[in-house]
C-alpha cells in the first residue's frame, strides 16, 4: 500500500517538474523572440538614422520649408518635420513663405504651436523642403542655399543639388505620413502638438481619407496620431477644419467676391461670376445679402453688363447653389435657364442639387444669351 503511494507522489513530482520546464523553456523562448526583436528594431533604427549621419557636420541653422501659398500639409509637415530634427539634435526650425489659411491657423490653434516665422528669402542658408521640389513655388534665393534634403509626395521637380542628399519621394496621401514613417524609422515618438499638426495635414490633403490619393500608409498614421494627439472623434475635427476653411474673416465683400472671380463674353454680352463656398443654408443667405449689396458696384468697376455671385454648399451630402444677379435682367437670365428648378426668395435663386459654374452655369448663361440675340 506504502509502496503504491510512493509511486503516485513519484509520477505527481515528475509532471510538475515537467511542467515547470515546460513553462521555463516557453517563457525563454518568448524571452528571446522579445530580444531578437529589440535587437533588430535598434538595428534598422541605426540604419535609418545613418542617412543624418551622411550629411556630415552641418554649420548653423536648418530651414524646413514647404511650398509658397502655404496650405495644412506643408505648414504640418514643416513643424513635424523640423521637430523630428530637434529631437535627434539638430539646430532646426520651421518657416513659412507667406500667410496661412484660415484651415491651417484652426489645426495650430487646435495644437497650441505657433505659426512658423516668415522667411522668403533664403541666400546661403541650410534648407529642408517638404511638400515641393519646384524653383517656382519655393522661396527666393533657393538656387544659392545649401539643400540638405527633399520630402515630397509630388513629381520630381525641377529643384538639384550637386550635394549628397536625403531625397524621400512617396506617392502619399500627404507629406505628413512620409515624415511620420520618418519617425518611426528614425525610432522618434511625436510630441502631442506636433502630432495635431500631422494629424491635420493628413484629414487636408486626403480630404478625410475619402480622395483617391489615400493609401493604407496614410490610414495606419491618422490611426496613430489621433492617439497621440487625443483627437479620437477626427471626423468632427475634419468638419471643424472644413468650416474654418470657409471663413472669410477680415474680408471685404469685394475681397469674397473676387476670390474665385471669372469673366466671360457671350452673345454681345460681358458678365462675370464670383464663387463662394459657405457651410449651410443660413451662411448662404447672409452671404447672398451681401453680394446683392455690392454686385452692382462690382458691374460698374470692372465694365460688365451683368455679374452673379455663385452661392455653393457642398460638403459630406450636401449640395446647394445661391445665385445672385446683379439685377432684374441678370435675374430673368436665371429663371429662363433653370426655369422652376431656381426657387427666388427676394434676393438669391436656390438650385438643389447645386451646379457647377464651369460644367452647368456658364454653359446654361451661354445659351440664353445666344438665343435672345437671334
Ligand atoms: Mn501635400
Amino acid at each position: 500500500m506504502a509502496k503504491q503511494k510512493a509511486h503516485w507522489i513519484l509520477f505527481v513530482c515528475v509532471l510538475a517538474l515537467l511542467a515547470v520546464v515546460g513553462i521555463g523553456g516557453f517563457l525563454l523562448g518568448k524571452n528571446t523572440e522579445a530580444g531578437n526583436y529589440q535587437k533588430e528594431r535598434e538595428l534598422n533604427i541605426l540604419l535609418n538614422r545613418s542617412d543624418l549621419e551622411g550629411l556630415g557636420e552641418i554649420e548653423g541653422t536648418i530651414y524646413v520649408t514647404g511650398h509658397r501659398s502655404p496650405d495644412s500639409d506643408t505648414v504640418g509637415s514643416s513643424i513635424a518635420y523640423a521637430a523630428l530634427l530637434q529631437a535627434l539634435g539638430y539646430d532646426a526650425v520651421p518657416i513659412v513663405l507667406g500667410k496661412i489659411n484660415p484651415e491651417t491657423a484652426f489645426i495650430l490653434d487646435a495644437a497650441g504651436l505657433e505659426t512658423p516665422e516668415l522667411m522668403e528669402e533664403v541666400h546661403g542658408q541650410n534648407m529642408i523642403l517638404v511638400d515641393h521640389s519646384e524653383y517656382t513655388q519655393s522661396a527666393v534665393g533657393l538656387e544659392d542655399a545649401y539643400i540638405l534634403s527633399i520630402i515630397d509626395h509630388h513629381g520630381d521637380g525641377a529643384v538639384t543639388t550637386g550635394n549628397q542628399l536625403i531625397y524621400d519621394a512617396r506617392p502619399l496621401g500627404s507629406t505628413a505620413t512620409i515624415i511620420w514613417i520618418r519617425y518611426r524609422n528614425y525610432g522618434v515618438e511625436p510630441e502631442k502638438k506636433t502630432a495635431v499638426a500631422m494629424l491635420g495635414a493628413i484629414l487636408s490633403d486626403t480630404a478625410n481619407l475619402q480622395s483617391a490619393n489615400t493609401t493604407s500608409a496614410d490610414r495606419e498614421a491618422m490611426k496613430a496620431l489621433s492617439e497621440i494627439a487625443e483627437i479620437h472623434d477626427t471626423d468632427s475635427f475634419y468638419q471643424q477644419m472644413y468650416k474654418a476653411s470657409l471663413s472669410y474673416e477680415g474680408m471685404t465683400d469685394g475681397d469674397i467676391f473676387f476670390s474665385d472671380y471669372k469673366e466671360y463674353e457671350s452673345g454681345g454680352t460681358k458678365y462675370s461670376i464670383g464663387c463662394i463656398n459657405v457651410y449651410d443654408d443660413a451662411d448662404a443667405k447672409k452671404m447672398a445679402e451681401r453680394m446683392k449689396k455690392m454686385l452692382p458696384w462690382t458691374v460698374r468697376t470692372t465694365g460688365m453688363d451683368m455679374s452673379f455671385a455663385q452661392i455653393g454648399i457642398f460638403h459630406d451630402d450636401i449640395s446647394v447653389t445661391y445665385l445672385v444677379p446683379s439685377d432684374e435682367e441678370a435675374g430673368e437670365i436665371i429663371e429662363a435657364a433653370f426655369g422652376d428648378k431656381a426657387v427666388f426668395d427676394g434676393i438669391s435663386y436656390r438650385i438643389e442639387p447645386g451646379i457647377s459654374r464651369k460644367k452647368v452655369l456658364v454653359p446654361a448663361i451661354t445659351d440664353i444669351l445666344m438665343s435672345s440675340q437671334q
